[in-house]
């Protein structure tokens, strides 16, 4: 038999490419160098390291699926590997970069035109410009469909968009928003470009969070700003815009949020090896253990899973529902494991020097944003049995 081993118990490194390899590698290393050193800090105080973001762009983080444009065109899997490692570190650094690419770089590498591609990707590439996506709305969450953000056609040339997003990643440091809107003329929903500046935009921080801290959220509010024709994303009408966008994000998220539970695994070993009561480590324990067993084959499973609708996806061999399924397995699995392993800590739980409980905080917030877990149910039992059951 080959040695048993625990932080990669099927030998899901066999299965990668030695590009995939040297690209997760050195992710994890920039990621436990760099981003683990500052997290508690910005985790404590809500404050957003716009530098991060061009760290990550020096490195080739950022939309690293797309070919061109200075990034750096790897496999889906290489992109989930990415994801992995920085939510290791915190899922707020993961949400900041895969809004960057998944949410700001792809709409516009997918539906902008070449002008727009041209202006947008390279310094999106960078870091120099940083992206948010706006889909939410305060009364228009699980239902973008019913949005009241509109768009309508101005009297000179360009588009006059009206309405407001909520719970929008990044938007306060934002340059480029991305802006799903209901156009007036004909009630399809389209995509618009908006820029920092605009008259009428504006993007104020949502302050005190409980949750993804690291990560800064915002609300947008949109009075009448006027925005050129060149704003509109042409390639691209209808839901599956915004949707085809969140099947790149949500595939992401699967891998991230395993990163998150990974982190929570090693470290609940450790302390379980260290710490002592009646007279033995906690690790000797056999609930302890269980609570191990079980986290660590939950994180096995759901890596192969993700490894595979990467490989699916990259062969053009994929639809949403599978994206669907190993979003909501992940984030689900990666929510109660850490809450089962944060007990392990018993009341050094509470201090955020043991870093458990800021995962499982943040792991609430993965398994609700992008679809919450009941959404992607409903997604599922659709494909199941042919019956829609949203409405
Ligand atoms: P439905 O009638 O099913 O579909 C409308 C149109 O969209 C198409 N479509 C898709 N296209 C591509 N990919 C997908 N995954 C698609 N899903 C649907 C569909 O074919 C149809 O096209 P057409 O041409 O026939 O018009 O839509 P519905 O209104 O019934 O919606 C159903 C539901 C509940 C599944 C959907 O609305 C949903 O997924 N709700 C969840 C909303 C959500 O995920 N919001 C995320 C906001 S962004 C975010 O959270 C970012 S957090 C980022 C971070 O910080 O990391
Ligand atoms: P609601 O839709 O009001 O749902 C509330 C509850 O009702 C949930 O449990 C839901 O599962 C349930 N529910 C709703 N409909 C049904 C149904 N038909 N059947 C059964 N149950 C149902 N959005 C963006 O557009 N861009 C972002 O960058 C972004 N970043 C975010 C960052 C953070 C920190 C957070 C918290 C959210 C972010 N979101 C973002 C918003 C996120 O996508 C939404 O919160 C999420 O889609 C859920 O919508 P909602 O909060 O309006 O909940």
């Amino acid at each position: 038999f080959v040695k048993y081993d625990w932080e990669d118990p099927l030998n899901l490194d066999s299965l990668l490419t030695d590009e995939e390899r040297a690209i997760r590698d050195m992710a994890r290393d920039y990621c436990q160098e760099k981003l683990q050193p500052r997290v508690l800090h910005a985790y404590r105080t809500e404050e957003f390291e716009p530098e991060i973001l061009k760290e990550m762009g020096e490195l080739g983080l950022l939309g690293p699926t797309i070919e061109g444009y200075g990034c750096a065109g790897v496999s889906s899997v290489a992109y989930g590997l990415i994801a992995r490692e920085v939510e290791r570190v915190d899922s707020g650094y993961r949400s900041t970069m895969s809004v960057q690419s998944s949410l700001t770089m792809h709409p516009i590498y997918e539906f902008g035109t070449q002008e727009q591609k041209d202006k947008f990707l390279p310094a999106l590439a960078k870091g120099d410009l940083i992206g948010c996506f706006g889909l939410t709305e305060p009364n228009h969450g699980s239902d973008p469909a019913s949005m009241d953000t509109v768009a309508s056609e101005a009297p000179g040339g360009g588009y006059i968009i009206n309405g407001a997003k909520t719970w929008i990643s990044n938007a306060p440091y934002s340059d480029v928003f991305i802006i799903w809107a209901r156009c007036k003329w004909d009630n399809k929903i389209r995509g618009f470009i908006l820029e920092k500046g605009m008259e009428g935009l504006s993007a104020p921080a949502i302050k005190n969070k409980l949750m993804l801290r690291a990560s800064i959220t915002g609300s947008i509010f949109m009075e009448n700003v006027h925005v050129p024709a060149t704003a509109l994303l042409p390639k691209v009408e209808g839901l599956k815009g915004p949707f085809s966008c969140l099947n790149s994000a949500r595939y992401g998220i699967s891998w991230g949020v395993l990163g998150a539970l990974e982190d929570c695994i090693s470290r609940a070993r450790a302390y379980a090896l260290e710490r002592h009561q009646f007279d033995k480590p906690l690790a000797a324990f056999q609930l302890v253990q269980k609570k191990l067993a079980d986290a660590h084959t939950e994180a096995t499973l759901g890596l192969f899973a993700s490894l595979q609708v990467g490989r699916l996806k990259d062969a053009g061999n994929w639809c949403p529902e599978m994206v669907s399924l190993v979003k909501r397995n992940n984030c689900g699995k990666a929510l109660d494991h850490s809450r089962k392993l944060m007990e392990i800590f018993g009341g050094n739980s509470v201090s955020d020097e043991y870093h458990i409980g800021r995962h499982v905080a943040n792991l609430h917030v993965a398994n609700t944003y992008e679809g919450t877990h009941d959404i992607h149910a409903l997604i599922l039992g659709k494909a199941i049995t042919g019956i829609q059951a949203f409405a």
